[in-house]
Order: C-alpha cells, then sequence, then structure tokens
C-alpha cells in the first residue's frame, strides 16, 4: 500500500448528521488504498439485524462504497463491539481483530481501539471482559431490538454519569503508559495506533512513536474530524471539514 488512512471514534449515529456526511465526503474523496477503522464507528451497535434500520442502512450503502475502491479494516470499540460478521460481509469490510500488528512501509504498527489498554476503568473492563464472551452475547442477542437498544441507552446513561463523577475526582482514565509500552514490546512493534481516549497526539513512546486518532464530532461547537495518513514519508493529519 501507498497510502492509508486510520480513523476512529467516528461514532455514527442519526442524531449526528453534519458528522456523518463528513465521513461521507472523506471516503468518497480520500487517496487511501487501504481505510483501517480502529473502533467506535457507530456510537451504539447492537447486534447485526440494526442493518436494516434506516440509518443504519444508509451507513451500510456508503461503507460498502467505500469498501469498493479499495480494503477497509473495520475494528470493534467499546460502543460497538457487536459488530457481527452479517455487517462485515454486508458492507464489504474485513473484521479485525483487537489487537492487530500491521507490518507497512518496513515497520511494525500495533492497532488496537484502546479501551483495554485503560487499566483505571476497572468497573468497565469487568463489563468488557463479560460481554465478549460469547455465551452472553448469544443470550443478549436473542432479545428484541427495542429491548436491547433500551437497555444499552440505560447503561450508557449510567456510564456517563460515573464518568463524570470520576472526572470530577480523577480526571478522564487515560491509557496506561506502562501496559501500553508492554504491549509494543510484545508485539515488536515501534509504532502503536489507538483511538478511544479523544486525545490526538502524535509522540515517541515506547522506543517507538504512538499515534493517538482523534473523535469526529461536526455537531456541535468545537467541530473536530481528523485522519491519520501514513504514507512512505511519514505519518501526517488530514482535517475534515
Ligand atoms: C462505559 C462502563 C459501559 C464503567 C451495552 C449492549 C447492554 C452495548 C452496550 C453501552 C455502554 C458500552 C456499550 C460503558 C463505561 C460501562 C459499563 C461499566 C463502570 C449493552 C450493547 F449490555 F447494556 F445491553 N454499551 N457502553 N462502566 O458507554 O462504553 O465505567 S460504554
Ligand atoms: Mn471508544
Amino acid at each position: 500500500w501507498r497510502c492509508i488512512d486510520f480513523i476512529s471514534d467516528i461514532h455514527l449515529h442519526e442524531g449526528l448528521p453534519h458528522t456523518t456526511a463528513a465521513l461521507q465526503r472523506h471516503l468518497s474523496t480520500t487517496a487511501a488504498d487501504a481505510i483501517f477503522v480502529l473502533g467506535d464507528l457507530f456510537e451504539a451497535w447492537v447486534g447485526d439485524d440494526m442493518r436494516t434500520e434506516p440509518f443504519e442502512a444508509d451507513c451500510l450503502h456508503m461503507l460498502r462504497q467505500a469498501a469498493q475502491a479499495r480494503p477497509l479494516f473495520i475494528m470493534a470499540g467499546n460502543r460497538d463491539f457487536l459488530l457481527g460478521e452479517a455487517f462485515m460481509s454486508d458492507c464489504g469490510a474485513t473484521a479485525l481483530p483487537d489487537p492487530t500488528v500491521l507490518l507497512a512501509f518496513g515497520q511494525r504498527a500495533l492497532l488496537v481501539h484502546g479501551d483495554e489498554l485503560c487499566l483505571a476503568d476497572t468497573g468497565y473492563l469487568r463489563f468488557r471482559a463479560q460481554v465478549r464472551q460469547a455465551a452472553w452475547q448469544h443470550a443478549f442477542l436473542a432479545h428484541p431490538l427495542a429491548a436491547r437498544l433500551a437497555q444499552a441507552r440505560q447503561m450508557r446513561a449510567a456510564s456517563q454519569q460515573h464518568q463524570q463523577a470520576q472526572a470530577a475526582a480523577a480526571g478522564y482514565a487515560d491509557v496506561d503508559e506502562d501496559c501500553a509500552r508492554d504491549w509494543m514490546q510484545a508485539a515488536q512493534a515501534e509504532l502503536l495506533i489507538h483511538g478511544h481516549t479523544h486525545r490526538p497526539a502524535s509522540e515517541a513512546f515506547g522506543g517507538g512513536t504512538r499515534h493517538v486518532l482523534s473523535d469526529w464530532d461536526l455537531d456541535h461547537g468545537q467541530p473536530r474530524a481528523q485522519v491519520l495518513r501514513w504514507q512512505a514519508d511519514g505519518f501526517s493529519r488530514v482535517e475534515v471539514r
């Protein structure tokens, strides 16, 4: 590949039309010959039967067009961890495991969403371990879509309250740097690329470089939407407007 785009944390939602439109603009104009989505493409995904909901069907159409032009790799995040095989095949996308090691331009890059590196989020990590089990997912997916949406919405509201209280006390949890360095070392990777924390930055890290992706939000006061681009001459950031 000559030009790789990394994005994450778009949080696609029907209540965020400008953000959705920005992704549409980027996907239809980017020069990238591969696109990697590192989690939280959707604000909520409670099962692949959401594919036929009006907003999600429009999103699928947009993603399918992007995937027809070049390979599209999609990693699940903490919000959309239930993205499944039916979604991937309808999109023409390839599911990207978390973690993945990508070899490109003679370098090894460790790709993760980033939630698993936030060790201070102990309550969330317990929830994560539970909901990544096949048995939990099977039981959850047996409920009607409306019930699943309601349960996820309720949990999201509760977790937002919890996070606000935690942020007031100790600041938002960030990636545990020792843990991140251990993962890079175990993967023999000189590069770490992740999202989730919504704190975009590129910095020397773990004897190599860490690139933290930006979240996207063009529907509120401070517009932000960035793509991390990797080419033979290195990394750059593309602002999407
Ligand atoms: C953030 C925390 C969740 C703590 C829920 C089905 C279910 C998806 C979800 C909603 C909430 C993840 C995706 C989040 C922080 C938690 C749990 C504990 C203490 C369901 C599908 F099961 F409810 F039906 N969700 N989020 N926690 O906002 O990322 O920090 S979350
Ligand atoms: Mn996330």
